[in-house]
């Protein structure tokens, strides 16, 4: 998708470069761009530069959050390629402070805006608020900024993260990716698995599986058919797999996490006795 809409716009430059060439002062500075349909979450500015932070949603919230960093050189004017970013989100809590998974930034395609991931397993209130270190680097001199992040619970009240203690006593963090648009069809679905080793660090759980039942609860709890429990793509560093909504509406997606040894983690089975899983994602459209 990153690629298409790339090269479309790489496109639409052209076609604009093209149409302006009779005017030579301007045909230079005609630029679209790469970040216009996004959201300008954040602005701000540090030691003369300024930091950019977009998404493609509106606000930052608990959850999966895939996010875009700009810096713009103070002295140039002009955004920052190689910058080699680095980031740390934190958590200010009353009795602790806390990370939360994320990935490493990394250069797309116009090699000036730098993309990666926070899961925020919780919102910030009034006492508590998270914050955002980020690292990069100008010519050789290297910088750190700090700002704080604002995170909200999602609008529609729905589960797309769980904080959860397995049956082996260790602590996982599993978000849903996708589908952000989900349709009425067979889809992928993708997911994170981290564990939490300490309250800063939230290493990728590879190779364990996670079973996928998915319930209407408002319509007697059917089901629906052709879906693929979601497995380790070790490229992606995600878990994925395929879901299957038959009509529109709420839809709880209950898991069953399984450990490389095929143990079950956490999570159980649907019967008439038990309508649902502790494990659960929600989907409603
Ligand atoms: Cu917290």
């Amino acid at each position: 998708m990153k690629t298409i809409k790339y090269f479309s716009i790489l496109f639409l430059s052209l076609l604009l470069a093209t149409s302006c060439s009779e005017d030579e002062t301007e045909s230079n500075t005609t630029e679209v761009d790469p970040m216009l349909d996004y959201t300008l979450l954040k602005q701000f500015e540090n030691e003369g530069n300024t930091i950019e932070i977009l998404s493609k949603s509106e606000t930052l919230t608990v959850g999966y959050n895939e996010l875009f960093v700009r810096i713009k050189d103070g002295i140039t004017g002009n955004y920052v390629a190689n910058a080699q970013p680095n980031w740390l989100p934190v958590m200010h809590m009353q009795m602790m402070e806390h990370s939360a998974p994320f990935s490493a930034l990394s250069a797309i395609e116009t090699g000036t805006v730098y993309s990666g991931y926070i899961v925020f397993q919780m919102p910030g209130n009034s006492n508590e608020y998270w914050d955002l270190t980020l690292n990069y680097k100008i010519n050789d001199v290297t910088y750190s900024a700090i700002e704080r992040l604002e995170v909200l619970s999602p609008g529609d009240g729905l589960t797309r993260v769980q904080t959860v203690t397995g049956h082996d006593d260790v602590r996982y963090v599993l978000a849903l990716v996708e589908p952000q648009a989900p349709e009425v069809a067979v889809q992928g679905i993708s997911a994170l698995l981290f564990t939490m080793e300490s309250m800063m660090s939230f290493p990728i759980v590879p190779d364990y599986t996670i079973k996928i039942d998915p319930r209407m609860p408002s319509m007697g709890n059917h089901g629906s058919p052709n879906n693929k429990d979601l497995i380790y793509n070790s490229q992606a560093r995600q878990y994925e797999g395929e879901v299957s909504f038959t009509m529109t509406g709420l839809w709880r997606l209950n898991l069953k996490l399984l450990n490389d040894k095929g143990e079950v983690i956490k999570g159980e089975d649907i019967t008439e006795a038990n309508p649902e899983s502790s494990l659960y994602f929600e989907v409603e459209f």
